[in-house]
């Protein structure tokens, strides 16, 4: 089947701010996509246009060349690649190309009469495929409960504080175990008589002069607990600023390593800035036997940057952002290298969100470790949640 008209319009994310989405038609099919954005992102991250920019792009470039072409994500892809011609899909905008890459292949699962992880899961970059274990992981959530960095005005000093739940092996259990955690913890925070806002992605923030505060607080609640350090954010002129106190790379890696010693810390995002090459091989050599190592702002969805921090042993583990990459095909490609090197993926969406919940399908289609979705109280972030649960009443029917 063919494309048979297709536009972009705005609207806005979690955080008020103004993205698009793309609405596709082939024939009586149709099917959306929408884009979001990042706060705190990696400088090699493909980059973004206004949405109006973006917008245009789409209605005025790409749609009147897109209509007539095969309903088929890896051509198209193709076509937008060559058609943007920029290494960082700066002439286009990585989230005009995205929204269109995303909507293709939604469109092209519902062609095929299947639900869009089962599609995704055919193209066969799932961890199970390999083991011939043809068996539907559910990923782990790793959600969103406490914010700080530049997620939120009370600034802990990390971006993300997360509980980690459930075993690959379901999501509906997981997601009610969250919901009780969350609200424990919102309780727990007004009985400590914390003044306490919502952050950029749903969790709670407070004020904190302690480095170990936050993790005094949740480990009385949950035994697996991940970070989002985003190192880069506070990282000024060679050194780390937590608290008015600079830090090395050394002295914060000693910090790390006194955390997982004391805290049920099971996985550690970009505790370095993204050029600190040096920290992350001295956090893995340190750390990585016990803890995931992951990278996000160091590797961007960019297999580049993947070979050669796996190869130079950076890192364990994988953030996935479609939209640092801009293409529903590269990110598959980041999603098989890693994979192919035994390596596990988180799949994750932005702190600025759409109700889209692609990359729930994505995580599932993909055999994905975990997915970040952030805290259970945004719409935004809710939408990923639902999906999965969705997904599993799917999964259960096939
Ligand atoms: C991150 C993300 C998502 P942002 O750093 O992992 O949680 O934040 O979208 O602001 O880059
Ligand atoms: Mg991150």
């Amino acid at each position: 089947m063919e494309v048979t008209s297709c536009h972009a319009y705005k609207i806005n994310d979690s955080r008020g701010d103004e993205t698009l989405e793309v609405e596709m038609f082939a024939g009586e099919f149709s099917a959306k996509a929408s884009v979001p954005s990042g706060k705190s992102t990696g400088s090699r991250e493909a980059v973004a246009l206004s949405a109006d920019e973006a917008i245009k792009n789409v209605n005025e470039v790409v749609a009147p060349q897109l209509v007539g072409r095969e309903v088929n994500f890896s051509e198209i892809d193709k076509f937008l690649l060559e058609l943007d011609g920029t290494e960082n899909k700066s002439e286009l905008g990585a989230n005009a190309i995205l929204g269109l890459s995303i909507a293709v292949l939604k469109l092209e699962a519902k062609i095929e009469g299947q639900p869009l992880w089962q599609y995704i899961q055919s193209l066969g970059c799932s961890t199970s495929k390999d083991s011939g274990d043809n068996s539907i992981r559910f990923p782990r959530l790793f959600a969103n409960v406490l914010n700080g960095g530049t997620h939120a005005d009370f600034r802990l000093p990390f971006q993300e504080y997360m509980f980690v739940l459930g075993n690959g092996l379901n999501v509906a259990g997981p997601v009610e175990q969250l919901k009780v955690l969350f609200e424990q913890l919102g309780k727990k925070l007004k009985k400590n008589g914390k003044e306490i806002k919502m952050g950029d992605e749903g969790g709670f923030s407070f004020k904190s002069d302690n480095i170990e505060e936050p993790f005094d607080i949740l480990s009385e609640l949950h035994n697996k607990l991940a970070l989002d350090v985003a190192g880069g954010e506070f990282f000024e002129n060679g050194k780390y600023r937590i608290f008015d106190k600079e830090y090395s790379s050394g002295e914060l890696l000693e910090i790390y390593e006194n955390l997982v010693k004391k805290f049920p810390i099971v996985s550690i995002e970009d505790p370095f800035s993204e050029n600190d090459f040096n920290g992350f091989k001295q956090v893995m050599e340190k750390t990585g036997e016990i803890v995931l190592i992951v990278g996000d702002d160091l590797t961007t969805t960019n297999v580049k940057m993947i070979e050669k921090t796996i190869e130079e042993k950076m890192i364990n583990a994988v953030l996935i952002k479609p939209n640092q990459i801009g293409t529903v095909t590269e990110t598959l490609e980041a999603i098989q290298m890693t994979h192919k090197a035994g390596l596990k993926t988180i799949i994750s969406h932005r702190s600025g969100e759409t109700e889209d919940s692609f990359i729930a399908d994505l995580a599932v289609g993909v055999g994905a470790y975990g997915i970040k979705a952030g805290a259970i109280s945004q719409l935004e972030r809710m939408t990923k949640y639902d999906r999965l649960i969705e997904i599993e009443k799917e999964v259960g029917k096939c």
